[in-house]
């Protein structure tokens, strides 16, 4: 039996030590997030029939074509954060600059950094996307927020979440006192009532170990060394130095893979590769990166680029890009050890004989 707790009540236990005014105002915040992304979910989950596919007729601040669920999104997800007082202003991957509350300017405590849409290519083929969000202080309150005001570490978060859009609705989120878990009850939301989040787990643990990697093989030429031999040594199973078989998997879908990492541990790894060498990474620092890394070390797990720890980084921009490892506490550090040591040539022997990446002789 799950408890029944909802956002609100479960939130308010969970900040029990903060200040109650701070409290209040995080809790709304929160519960605006969720709002929005019930939304979403009710559009996502109707798809083609209410025109949430295909392309919309707009490319977003970097040039990327943006899906009409992205546009839709961002959309809501202004619209409710515009509408909550404690918000000053918030920054999305669909606009190049952060957006400042017309109403709430001056007086709001939060700054909200958000990919409203995570794993949009995945929209049309049905496989789970998910939307992203980070909620940071507003150090300079009463003075409109401006683009400087975000270049915060990810320490600085005080809270961070994901939504994701799969066979049940889940919300996963922190406010730094271990991490909450909510199911969507979409019973509750017919004939347009406020949604109703359930929470069905609280104080995830990510196990320390796992037998589990996600990373597109495809990058595999361009990968760095340390990269190049955590993989071959996993693909080369109980043979290799591992002594172990392991099994991947690869969604293009962020959310879905950290969520997966949540529930049975795993390591996910979008690292940086040598093919556009002045591109750090693909994924973003500021709503991609951080929120999550702070989700995971908050279950217990480790987030790094390979050679610091995601959360220390301080961003130079709003879509600054990063390389991204996070998972399972032990194997991340495995990982951060290949690093440490770049010179470490990779066993290409394990190629050769694992034909992962040479053509069997015919
Ligand atoms: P989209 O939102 O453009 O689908 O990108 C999703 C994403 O940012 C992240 O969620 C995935 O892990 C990663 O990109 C997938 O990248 P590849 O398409 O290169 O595998």
């Amino acid at each position: 039996m799950h408890d029944t707790s909802t956002l609100q009540q479960a939130l308010a236990q969970n900040l029990f030590d903060a200040p109650p005014e701070s409290a209040k105002a995080l809790i709304e915040t929160l519960g605006a997030i969720a709002q929005a992304c019930a939304h979403i979910s009710d559009i996502a989950a109707q798809g083609v029939l209410v025109g949430a596919h295909g392309l919309a007729e707009s490319a977003n601040s970097q040039g990327e074509d943006q899906k009409k669920l992205d546009v839709l999104s961002d959309e809501l997800m202004s619209r409710h954060l515009g509408a909550c007082p404690h918000v000053a202003g918030w920054a999305s991957e669909e606009h190049e600059r952060q957006q400042q509350s017309w109403d709430h300017e001056k007086q709001g405590r939060y700054l909200v950094v958000y990919d409203p849409l995570d794993g949009s290519s995945n929209i049309e083929a049905n496989i789970s996307v998910g939307t992203i969000f980070s909620v940071l202080p507003h150090t300079y309150r009463g003075a409109p927020p401006s683009d400087s005001s975000y270049m915060q570490p990810g320490h600085a978060q005080l809270a961070a979440g994901y939504v994701l859009y799969g066979p049940a609705t889940i919300m996963v989120l922190t406010c730094r006192r271990g991490v909450l878990v909510f199911t969507l009850d979409r019973n509750s939301t017919r004939g347009g009532a406020p949604a109703v989040w359930v929470l069905t787990q609280d104080q995830v643990s990510i196990p320390v170990q796992t037998r589990e990697f996600a990373i597109n093989m495809s990058n595999q030429r361009f990968w760095e060394k340390p990269v190049q031999r955590y993989v071959a040594e996993c693909v080369a199973g109980e043979g290799g130095p591992r002594m172990k078989d392991f099994n991947m998997r690869w969604v293009a879908s962020m959310v879905a893979e950290v969520h997966r990492i949540m529930t049975r541990g795993g390591v996910f790894m979008y690292p940086r590769d040598t093919r556009t060498p002045l591109k750090p990474g693909r994924l973003r620092l500021m709503y991609e990166a951080a929120p999550m890394a702070l989700l995971i070390e908050q279950a217990g797990g480790r987030a790094v680029t390979g050679t610091s720890e995601l959360l220390d980084l301080v961003p130079d921009t709003l879509h600054q890009r990063v390389p991204v490892i996070l998972g399972s506490h032990e194997e991340v550090s495995r990982i951060v050890g290949y690093h440490a040591d770049p010179h470490e040539n990779v066993s290409w022997q394990l190629f050769k004989t694992r034909s992962l990446f040479v053509q069997p002789q015919a």
